[in-house]
């Protein structure tokens, strides 16, 4: 047994670290220096961090050990509560330059300066799961920014998708409950596939529109890189005058936007359940920043009232093509968090964080997030003075009231003052900061009415925006969703449940409900009866995600699976031939040592077969030598390698020795299918789009 009385010790002849003095007199403690002297939380300096006090050698340990309770004092407690909703997130820092001036409709002015740079964090996440749940469920994803506005911080927290699954707050529990894990058996996690799920939104037909766009290749995204965003409500912009327009807010990616195979998502969430968050960290340390587009749409009150539909009812879009989308600015996301607990754990986002020039509209669901978000920051962070954590305080401009105290308080107000008005300045004392008539001020919407618990006639109309949905789809994306909609199905085992959702899907469209019943081969109930008449509205193809952007092969990753003794030439041009199209390789061999190209090259290796499985790439080609080719036959990850990228519409590039492999895959030819030899420029360039044609041929779809 070894008995070492300290293994290691403070080297270092520095002083411990210095506190600094920050803006407002308070402390914070600088970053610690390589080689600096460890010590407690106190500032005490340690001269051994391995072992505790005990009496004698092999003796218990004693309860005067001050260093060690204090370290496992603060591991103990080294968890806050996750959020109840969007635990599972990954955040970026960035900067939002302003193009175009909204000067007519607004005096904020993060959207009135033109070049002017500002500050962001961004989180995006999951709903449903915990924190510690895989990146690729069929979920909503979160689409949070923080903008650090030089008038308050902003923060426009929205989704993925741009309508919502309820109407008013009221159910926002209810939604949540019937999604997350059934109450008694805890399981399943992440995942709306499941009887309570299925059975609310069955019950709750004002859901039918997000379910759809739940349903589609939206919940699948290929990286959070490829994914829109929306602010979903209707908000307001306010002008110097005090006069209101609606906006509608929607991030649209620079590099297009992209989902996965469903089949795929499965997969990628065994083979690697950090795939988002890690292509967002790494896209981001090796220079390539995620960006976005942010487009508003603006709808003055007597646009609003034209509407087939209420303005203020979140299950419902404008379409694009009613109202278009006005670019206006950019974000691009360019550091990576510095620590995941102090930035991405601790960041909180509140809707109703908004800087004068922006308001909020009367939609009930937006109505309860104003209340919701404060109340939750208590819970979660533990006090009310969550606001001085770095990553929550305002960067844009100082802040400055009289609220005092409370627990962890780490700012150190001077004077008296700790009221409002005070005349003490006058004494040459310090008065503090007084209001301004320039500071927020709500738009003048007029209200009236009783007090009453009711839901406007003008959001009963459940099924028209579902169909527009599902009609304005290609046709693989409708195929899709009927096949998210039968595995979700088939995952519910009460009988009532499965049917009450597809006399639903009959109202959105008879063919979509026949389909569904046909995959899970039960009969089809008669509709249910829906509120208000069901419309036909013209198709909307900004509802697409085929086709909607340009193709690109910018951003994604190839794979090359090379064998001992290939030809070095071809590896060479396929990378060449990518990294031109503006898209990353990543060399896969049999062993992590690399492999010996034919003429004795060595080639590293960026993963090891079967830990880097095809789902995890755009496309793969497969450079291989006869012997190389042979023993991977042998090798079911190298069957699953190129059987998978076929299954998942990948471009596949390939030596002539490689044949058998393919063969022993499956793989027919076809548009996406390249022999390397002349093939290579076609292959990089096909690396962001997917060969929907094949997909007939691999999979049955309803
Ligand atoms: Fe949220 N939501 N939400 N939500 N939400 C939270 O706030 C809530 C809603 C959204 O990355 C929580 O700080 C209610 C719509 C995002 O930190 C909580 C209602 C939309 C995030 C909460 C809604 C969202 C949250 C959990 C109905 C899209 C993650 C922890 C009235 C526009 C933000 C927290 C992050 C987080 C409540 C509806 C988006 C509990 C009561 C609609 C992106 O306060």
């Amino acid at each position: 047994m070894a008995r070492t009385r300290s293994t290691s010790r403070a080297t270092s002849k520095t002083r411990p670290a210095p506190a600094e003095r920050g803006r407002g007199g308070e402390l914070h403690q600088r970053p610690a220096r390589d080689g600096e002297r460890l010590t407690t939380n106190l500032g005490i300096p340690l001269s051994d961090n391995q072992n505790s006090l005990r009496a004698g050698e092999r003796g218990p340990t004693m309860l005067e050990d001050f260093i060690l309770r204090e370290k496992i004092h603060h591991f103990d407690h080294e968890r806050i509560p996750e959020r109840i909703v969007h635990a599972r997130g990954s955040g970026a820092h960035g900067v939002f330059t302003l193009h175009k001036s909204l000067r007519k409709y607004t005096r904020a002015k993060v959207l009135t300066e033109v070049g002017r740079e500002t500050e962001v964090f961004v989180r995006f996440s999951t709903v449903a799961g915990g924190a510690g749940s895989i990146d690729t469920p069929r979920d909503v994803r979160g689409f949070a920014v923080k903008f650090y506005t030089s008038e308050g911080n902003w923060d426009l927290v929205g989704n993925n998708i741009p309508v919502f699954f309820i109407q008013d707050a009221m159910k926002f529990p209810d939604l949540v409950h019937a999604v997350k894990m059934e109450a008694d058996r805890g399981y399943p996690q992440a995942a709306s596939a499941h009887d309570t799920f299925w059975d609310f939104v069955g019950l709750m037909p004002e859901s039918t529109h997000m379910v759809m766009w739940a349903m589609s290749d939206r919940a699948i995204p290929r990286a959070l890189r490829f994914m829109e965003g929306f602010g979903v409500h209707s908000f307001r912009l306010v002008d110097d005058k005090g006069d209101a327009t609606f906006v509608k807010f929607h991030w649209r990616p620079v590099l297009g936007l992209q989902s996965t195979c469903w089949d795929e998502a499965v997969k990628i969430a065994g083979a690697d359940p950090d795939y988002h968050r890690r292509d967002l960290f790494e896209s981001i340390a090796s220079g390539q920043y995620p960006e976005w587009d942010l487009g508003v749409q603006l709808i003055s009150e007597g646009d609003a009232d034209a509407l087939p539909f209420d303005v203020l009812d979140p299950t419902k879009l404008i379409p694009e093509e009613l109202h278009p989308v006005q670019v206006i600015g950019r974000m691009v996301l360019n550091r990576n968090p510095d620590n995941f607990f102090a930035e991405t754990e601790q960041v909180a986002f509140l809707p109703t964080n908004v800087p004068p020039g922006i308001d909020f509209s009367e939609d009930p669901l937006l109505q309860g997030r104003a209340f919701s978000y404060l109340d939750t920051q208590l819970s979660r962070l533990g006090s009310t003075n969550w606001h001085q954590l770095p990553i929550n305080q305002p960067r844009g401009c100082p802040f400055a009231n009289f609220q005092r105290d409370g627990h962890m308080q780490t700012l150190v107000p001077k004077g008296r003052a700790n009221y409002e008005p005070n005349s003490l300045a006058e004494a040459g004392e310090i008065g503090g900061p007084r209001p301004d008539a320039r500071g927020f001020a709500s738009a003048a919407a007029t209200v009236s009415g009783s007090k009453v618990r009711l839901r406007a006639e003008t959001f009963a109309d459940h099924y028209s925006q579902a169909r527009l949905f599902y009609r304005s789809q290609t046709a693989p994306e409708q195929a899709h969703l009927a096949a998210a909609l039968v595995f979700e199905l088939s995952k519910v085992s009460l009988p009532h449940v499965r049917s009450r959702a597809l006399s639903n899907l009959r109202n959105v469209d008879e063919d979509l409900a026949a389909r569904v019943a046909g995959g899970l081969g039960v009969p089809l109930p008669a509709a249910s009866e829906p509120a208000a008449a069901v419309q036909d509205l013209p198709p909307s193809p900004a509802l697409r995600i085929i086709g909607k952007y340009p193709e690109t092969s910018k951003g994604r990753a190839a794979a090359i699976l090379v064998t001992d003794g290939a030809d070095g030439a071809i590896v060479d041009e396929l990378m060449g031939a990518c990294r031109s199209e503006g898209a990353d390789v990543k060399v896969v061999a049999p062993k992590i040592g690399g492999v010996t190209l034919a003429g004795g090259r060595h080639l590293a290796a960026d993963g090891q077969l079967a830990g880097s499985p095809s789902v995890l790439f755009d496309a793969i080609a497969v450079v291989a030598s006869a012997d190389g080719a042979e023993a991977l036959l042998k090798d079911s990850a190298a069957r699953d390698f190129v059987a998978h990228a076929f299954a998942h519409l990948k471009a596949i590039a390939f030596t002539p020795e490689a044949l058998p492999l393919l063969d022993a895959a499956g793989v027919q030819p076809d548009a996406m299918i390249f022999p390397a030899a002349d093939g290579t420029a076609a292959f990089a360039a096909a690396l962001g789009t997917r060969q929907w044609e094949r997909e007939t041929a691999v999979r049955p779809l309803p």
